[in-house]
């Protein structure tokens, strides 16, 4: 075979992979971004309990939980797609995308504020650790009270 016609073929499933790819019915997008965000409450919410110093400072704990943070942190976003605020059991509200660049700051706080307490896990601070937890819970807050119906 020729090789222009080799990259023609290329080329040519490259661009059927990228359509087939980009077209997620809407209902995958809710899936998507619920899905991550229930992983982010339940590599979160145990820590809870380490915060309010009802269990001991576990490093090695901490450092599982807020590195598999770092990633969730970064993935509901791409699933909020304009379209989706009235498919299937959704609690989005409107908000997300008529005050866009303000739920994107909600989200970008929530992933600065996940970095940190992952940098505090890493350094084995478990003073610092308690703390940070209540400044996190409290981005998730503020983004659910402006943006998740109640
Ligand atoms: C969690 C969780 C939330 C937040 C929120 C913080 O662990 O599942 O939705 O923290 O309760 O206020």
């Amino acid at each position: 075979m020729k090789t222009l016609t080799k990259i023609a073929i290329a080329a040519a499933a490259v661009s059927i992979t990228a359509t087939a790819m980009a077209q997620p019915k809407p209902e995958n997008f809710v899936k998507q971004r619920q899905s991550a965000l229930a992983l982010i409450g339940w590599y979160f919410g145990p820590m809870g309990a380490v915060a309010k110093g009802e269990q001991p400072f576990n490093k090695d704990d901490a450092v599982r939980r807020t590195s598999n943070l770092v990633a969730l942190s970064k993935m509901p976003w791409e699933g909020f797609v304009a379209g989706t605020d009235n498919v299937g059991n959704t609690k989005a509200l409107p908000a997300i995308w008529t005050n866009a660049a303000k739920f994107k700051d909600a989200g970008t706080k929530m992933e600065v504020e996940i970095a940190k307490l992952a940098q505090l896990a890493n350094a084995g601070d478990a003073d610092g650790f308690k703390k940070q937890f209540g400044v996190v819970g409290g981005t998730c807050k503020a983004c659910h009270d402006d943006f998740r119906k109640q």
